[in-house]
């Protein structure tokens, strides 16, 4: 049985998601990073960085939250939830995950960092402003790319779809705006999936609180 080690509220949620979507019988457990269990040997003989999530499924031990989506939808090819490789809407889905780790989420991970993740010694308030002009400028490159469709690639929900929707609801409980009535559309539409509602209602039990 796979486990999935994650913490309600962080990018965890993404593979949550990801292993309802697929179907996959799994064990959620509970890293508790405020009391330090991230940082526990054990942990990081598991990950070195110290950070969720992490996934294990018999002798693989995988982190970084898109690797695990992807892997998770190769396993499970009859979900559809990642194209074929060697094809258009690979390259495609490949093109809008890097932008989603590269280009969406860092100006909100830099505002975060700037906010309460750094030691208050490094933070730098100074570049909020700067962070929030481009995860404008990276939201407007979305709408453009969404301006004609339903989903971000072909005609069905990928993996892709999870990250960017994951990623426009960090940036919406953030109170961090983007400007744009079509991502709002998006999410809305993408949110209404069996699957986010079954990750939203196991994070809750854990928490009390949603993502
Ligand atoms: N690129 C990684 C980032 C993982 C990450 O930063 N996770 C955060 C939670 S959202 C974490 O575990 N932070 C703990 C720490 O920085 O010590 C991914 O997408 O999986």
């Amino acid at each position: 049985m796979k486990i999935l080690y994650g913490m309600p509220n962080t990018r965890s949620f993404r593979a949550l998601w990801a292993l309802e979507e697929v179907g996959a019988e799994y064990r959620y457990q509970l890293v508790d990073l405020g009391k330090g269990a991230g940082q526990t040997p054990e942990f990081r003989a598991m990950n070195p960085a110290g950070k969720l999530p992490v996934l294990v499924d018999g002798k693989l031990v995988l982190s970084e939250s898109a690797a695990i989506c992807s892997y998770l939808a190769e396993c499970y090819p009859h979900t559809g939830l990642i194209p074929e490789p060697g094809t258009a809407d690979r390259a495609r889905y490949n093109q809008w995950c890097f932008f989603a780790l590269t280009e969406l989420e860092q100006p909100l991970w830099t505002m975060a960092k700037h906010k309460f993740a750094l030691p208050k010694e490094y933070r730098v308030r100074d570049v909020l402003e700067t962070a929030a002009f481009e995860f404008k400028r990276a939201a407007q490159v979305l709408d453009a790319g969404l301006a004609d469709r339903y989903f971000l690639v072909g005609d069905r929900f990928s993996m892709a779809d999870l990250l960017v929707v994951h990623i426009l609801s960090w940036a919406r409980v953030s109170r961090v705006k983007h400007g744009f009535s079509r991502l709002d559309d998006y999410r809305e539409r993408m949110i209404q999936r069996q699957a986010w509602q079954r990750a939203v209602a196991i994070e809750s039990e854990k928490t009390g609180g949603t993502e």
